[in-house]
């Protein structure tokens, strides 16, 4: 398999070179941080994989994320990212008590109760008790929910202590069936709604009613996507705890992480 692949090549070709990239040890983690929007204070990372070609650019993970889940290797994928992301992020997080690691998670993971003693297994083992790994769900990856088993998996996670994030919102199209449904307590601003912004700060009717939503339910809200400084002060303004972004950080590797905390603290 030569590589680099385009992103558009066949799933099967993916696949394979996916295969030999996971053997080259060509997968990493970056972290975006997430902060505090009235302090600029970082609180945590979201973990994204990174498949990086032989030339150093990255093949996106919109463009092996659905083969891989289409072909079940998310799960091992997954796996392999829970593992390395406690090893690499191990050291900040003792220094740093109150540091989260998120992990996006895919529809299989709630089709068994495997993630669950993955979770500990690579974290708990770690020293980094389930309060600190929140974990990222969309409503796309829970509407193939069969036998109400995705609810008994969130339900056994959030009694070991993980933290659920509605990821995307905004963007499904029974947001507000999922947040009823099931048991989330933090729900993160899908981008586009953050860069409907305007320049003068006013939001958009639809980010209005996504805040409604999540107020009404006491859940803790996250903005992604945020680029510009009015962006993030409309959102602090509006009530929006905790944001990421390019104004803030690119997700990084954990060396440019470290730097990225001691910068700040
Ligand atoms: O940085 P960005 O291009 O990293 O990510 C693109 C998409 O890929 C996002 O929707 C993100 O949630 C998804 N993604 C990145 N890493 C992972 C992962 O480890 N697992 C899953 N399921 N999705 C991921
Ligand atoms: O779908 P999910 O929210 O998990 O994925 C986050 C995605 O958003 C990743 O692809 C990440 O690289 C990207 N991202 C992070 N910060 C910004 C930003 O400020 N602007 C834009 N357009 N994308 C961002
Ligand atoms: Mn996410």
């Amino acid at each position: 398999m030569k590589l680099p692949l385009p992103d558009s090549a066949p799933i099967g070709d993916m696949m394979a070179a996916l295969d030999s990239a996971i053997a080259a040890d060509a997968l990493s983690i970056h972290y975006q941080p997430v902060v505090a929007l009235a302090s600029g204070r970082m609180v945590g990372v979201e973990a994204l994989m990174r498949w990086a070609r032989p030339d150093g650019s990255f093949v996106s993970p919109d463009a092996f994320v659905p083969s891989a889940e289409a072909t079940g290797r998310i799960v091992p994928m997954t796996e392999w990212l829970m593992r390395r992301a406690a090893v690499e992020l191990a050291p900040l997080f003792a220094q740093q008590a109150e540091l989260y690691i998120a992990v996006n998670l895919s529809a299989q993971h709630f089709e068994s109760e495997r993630i669950v003693d993955a979770l500990d297994a690579c974290f708990g083992q770690a020293g980094i008790a389930a309060r600190r790994v929140h974990l990222e769900v969309t409503e796309r990856e829970l509407l193939h929910n069969r036998d109400g088993l995705a609810l008994s998996v969130m339900t056994a996670l959030r009694r070991r202590g993980h933290v659920l994030a509605l990821d995307d919102f905004g963007t499904g199209y029974s947001d507000r069936a999922a947040l009823d449904r099931f048991p989330f307590d933090a729900l993160k601003i899908d981008k586009s709604f953050v860069a409907a912004i305007a320049d003068d700060g006013a939001p958009d009717e639809k980010l209005l009613r996504a805040l409604v939503i999540a107020n009404a339910r006491r859940l803790t809200i996250v903005a992604e996507g945020i680029e510009h400084s009015h962006q993030a002060t409309a959102l602090a303004a509006l009530g929006v705890g905790y944001g990421q972004g390019h104004f803030y950080s690119e997700p990084i590797n954990v060396a440019t992480l470290a730097d990225y905390l001691a910068a700040r603290a």
